[in-house]
């Protein structure tokens, strides 16, 4: 789709990002003639062992893709009510069969296939849905507190996140109250952030800024990301950071900030005013996307 296509071309520093960045992915489990192909859509509870296919516009599995952060395929799964959230790099046969490792809980989840297809223009994030049998004990959502704790980590979060436009969030990770200065790369970023809008659980493109080894991007405390809310609304944040050896993931619950943004305007010379405000914000955010191209090498 365009959208996705704007997004790929974005790592090259298009203005046209800020359009494939508002888009929510992973809404539909067919896009652009490539499908996500389950083995199996109703699983059982604890450990399971998943196996999929994405297949392409010619009906075969895919087995060629351009690695994105050092995989050439990222697979998040995460139960309806946004809690279970798990982001694993399945491994992939020669005849285009991956397969992964989850831990399941009763519920309805949705699995995301986050790829690059080599013979596509840009990223694609392709979303099913799965049933796991059993009682379901859905979670109320957790209050937006900008604050996550996982054992001695607290994690906090700044920065707001707005409807259409790119801004910066800014992640703080601190142990037993100090910061933590010797965060470890995990795939070729101090931390990677997936969002899922709450409602539908669209999936929205977050870029890391910096990389570890460019000579700028300092290994925490803080870890920095651009990133675009295709809608007003709520959002649940998963990141993942490495720290002495060991991935974790600080989950938060943010509201969009209200701003006002390109609103219809009521009269025509209003509308002149908007247009240019809307351009000054696509050069603005061009800027970004060469920040975050840098990021990704
Ligand atoms: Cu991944």
């Amino acid at each position: 789709m365009n959208d996705h296509a704007a997004h790929g071309h974005a790592a090259h520093g298009h203005a046209a990002h800020q359009h494939g960045g508002a888009q929510a992915g992973g809404l539909s489990v067919s896009e652009s003639g490539y499908t996500l192909e389950l083995d199996a859509t109703i699983l059982g509870t604890g450990p399971q062992t998943i196996t999929f296919r994405v297949t392409g516009p010619d009906g075969r599995p895919v087995t060629e893709f351009v690695p994105e952060h050092e995989k050439e395929l990222h697979f998040i799964a995460v139960r309806r009510d946004t809690s279970g959230f798990q982001h694993v790099h399945p491994v992939r046969d020669d005849n285009g069969v991956w397969t992964t490792e989850l831990t399941l809980t009763p519920g309805d989840w949705r699995f995301f296939t986050d790829i690059h297809p080599a013979a596509h223009p840009g990223t694609l994030t392709l979303g099913a849905d799965v049933a796991v049998a059993g009682p379901y004990d859905p979670r109320p959502l957790p209050e937006a507190t900008g604050v996550a704790r996982i054992g001695d980590y607290a994690v906090t979060l700044d920065g707001e996140l707005l409807a259409g436009e790119a801004s910066e969030l800014t992640l703080t990770v601190n142990r037993d109250g100090n910061p933590v200065t010797d965060l470890e790369p995990y795939l070729a970023a101090f931390g990677h952030l997936v969002a899922l809008r709450v409602g539908d659980l669209g999936y929205l493109h977050v870029h890391p800024e910096g990389a570890p080894g460019d000579g700028v991007t300092a290994p925490g405390p803080e870890i920095s990301f651009m990133a675009v809310a295709p809608s007003a609304g709520t959002y649940r944040l998963y990141l993942d950071f490495q720290h002495d050896g060991t991935v974790r993931t600080a989950e938060f619950t943010v509201r969009t900030t209200a701003k006002a943004i390109a609103t219809a305007p009521e009269h025509a010379d209003h509308e002149q005013h908007g247009h240019h405000e809307q351009h000054e914000q696509h050069g603005h955010h061009e800027d970004h996307s060469h920040h975050a191209h840098h990021g990704h090498h």
